[in-house]
């Protein structure tokens, strides 16, 4: 049974790869699982439809037969427990993969969002602008942590996995405010997971949907 996924019709990221739709189709790349997209736009993410799906009214989702998964950790952390090639058969290095996961998400996303969602929520409020620094500073303290417990591996923990997966969409999220060039091995690390083939076709799909909507004079 082939899974439907949903993402933007119109991504405010502008083909870059940034929504989380592009985690769920990379892990699906990686475990060779061909899959269909429902593109939704801004207003049917508010209706009923598509709340049945995600109770929050957001992308990415995911439906297989019977099963609906909304938040991108959960759909990618299911597609990693039912095929093979995104997380290591041992039991403690599996566990590990797993908590790489979460640490992407609950210890490195949320300074990255703070910091990328600012300007939109506070940006008229007079202290913004000194704020910068702070954010920005709970960032690097974080890459400056990451970097050091990525030291010179290729990976996180032994091959690659759903954990790394996870670690490089966060990391890109930085994309645009000049961070990852401080930490070298981490912009490796960043364009080893980019260079990936799955990772390309991916990349590619969610591109070709922002190709499609947008004229051509108005592409990246
Ligand atoms: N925790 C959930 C998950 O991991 O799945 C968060 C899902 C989420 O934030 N979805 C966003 C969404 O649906 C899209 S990805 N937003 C619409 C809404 O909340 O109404 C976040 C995102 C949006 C835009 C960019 N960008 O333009 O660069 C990057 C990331």
């Amino acid at each position: 049974m082939t899974p439907t996924i949903t993402a933007f019709e119109r991504s405010p990221d502008r083909g870059r790869g940034l929504a989380r739709d592009m985690r769920v189709r990379w892990a699906l790349e990686e475990v060779g699982q061909p899959y269909d997209v429902r593109l939704v736009s801004f207003g049917e993410m508010t209706q009923p439809a598509h709340l049945a799906l995600h109770p929050f009214g957001q992308i990415p989702t995911f439906e297989a037969g019977d099963l609906v998964l909304f938040e991108s950790g959960a759909i990618v952390l299911h597609l990693a427990e039912r095929h093979d090639g995104l997380l290591p058969k041992d039991g403690n290095a599996r566990a590990r993969a797993i908590a790489w996961m979460f640490a992407a998400l609950n210890t490195v996303e949320p300074p990255i969002v703070e910091r990328e969602q600012a300007p939109y929520v506070e940006g008229d409020r007079p202290w913004h602008k000194e704020r910068q620094p702070l954010l920005e500073g709970r960032i690097r303290e974080r890459l400056g942590q990451l970097a050091s417990r990525l030291g010179d591996a290729d990976w996180l923990d032994g091959a690659f996995s759903a954990g790394d997966l996870m670690m490089v969409m966060v990391l890109r999220r930085t994309d645009g405010m000049a961070l990852l060039e401080d930490f070298p091995t981490l912009a490796a690390y960043v364009a080893r997971g980019e260079a990936r083939p799955a990772y390309r076709r991916a990349f590619a799909a969610q591109h070709e949907v922002f190709a499609a909507s947008a004229p051509a004079g108005n592409r990246p």
